[in-house]
């Protein structure tokens, strides 16, 4: 699906925020930036995030709104491929100093129009400012998978439970979960590829 790779692309996230140049805007708290990772068409021998592509940085709500309604719904999405909005600065990986000692609460999603909403709830929480240890957090992933879809909210003290537990509770009631959600840290899964299991649930 050529298409994804084309619509995500630094061109047309130029072309869709075109529209509020010279315009008024409302300015955000920080500044943000999406990302796409397209792992769909994996090269041999290629290593984890060589895919890896920040899109665009901003930091107005008119440019939030064109980047999301034209390019970054989950739904658009091919499998093995993800969005992410982290803040500026910092990148979707284990390996930035931000995130080095984080970890992420998780929740999966059976449907695409669902994985859509939650994405969508969650970025306007972000951008809104609506997280009370809102410098805790580093950003928020959709996946896309042939099993199940993905969201993650990535946090950035690990080790600290009661920020964490308080991250999860608010994030559960934003994009409305009741199940159980649970936390892992980025260094147990670095050690164990394989590891499923979280330290905290809310
Ligand atoms: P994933 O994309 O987070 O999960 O990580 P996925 O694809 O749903 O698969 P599963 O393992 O949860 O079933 C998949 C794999 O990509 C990890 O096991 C790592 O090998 C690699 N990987 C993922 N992330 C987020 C990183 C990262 O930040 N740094 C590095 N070095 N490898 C990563």
């Amino acid at each position: 699906m050529a298409e994804v790779e084309v619509a995500a692309s630094q061109e047309a996230a130029a072309a869709a925020v075109a529209e509020t140049k010279g315009k008024e805007q409302h300015r955000l708290e920080r500044k943000w930036a999406f990302w796409f990772d397209n792992q769909s068409k994996p090269k041999q021998g290629a290593a984890w995030g060589s895919s890896l592509r920040k899109i665009y940085t901003f930091d107005t709500v008119e440019e939030f709104w064109c980047l999301y309604d034209q390019i970054f719904r989950p739904s658009k999405l091919v499998a093995n491929a993800d969005f992410h909005m982290f803040k500026a600065g910092v990148e979707p990986k284990w390996e930035d100093p931000e995130c080095a000692n984080g970890g992420k609460w998780s929740v999966t999603s059976t449907r695409k129009a669902n994985l859509d909403t939650m994405w969508l709830e969650t970025l306007m929480a972000l951008i809104g400012e609506q997280f009370d240890e809102s410098d805790e957090i580093c950003g928020v992933v959709a996946s896309v998978r042939q099993r199940q879809d993905k969201l993650a909210l990535w946090t950035k003290t690990a080790s600290n439970e009661a920020v964490q537990v308080s991250i999860g509770r608010k994030w559960k009631e934003i994009i409305d979960v009741q199940d159980k959600i649970v936390y892992s840290f980025h260094d147990d899964s670095r050690r164990d590829k394989s590891n499923r299991s979280g330290r905290y649930s809310v």
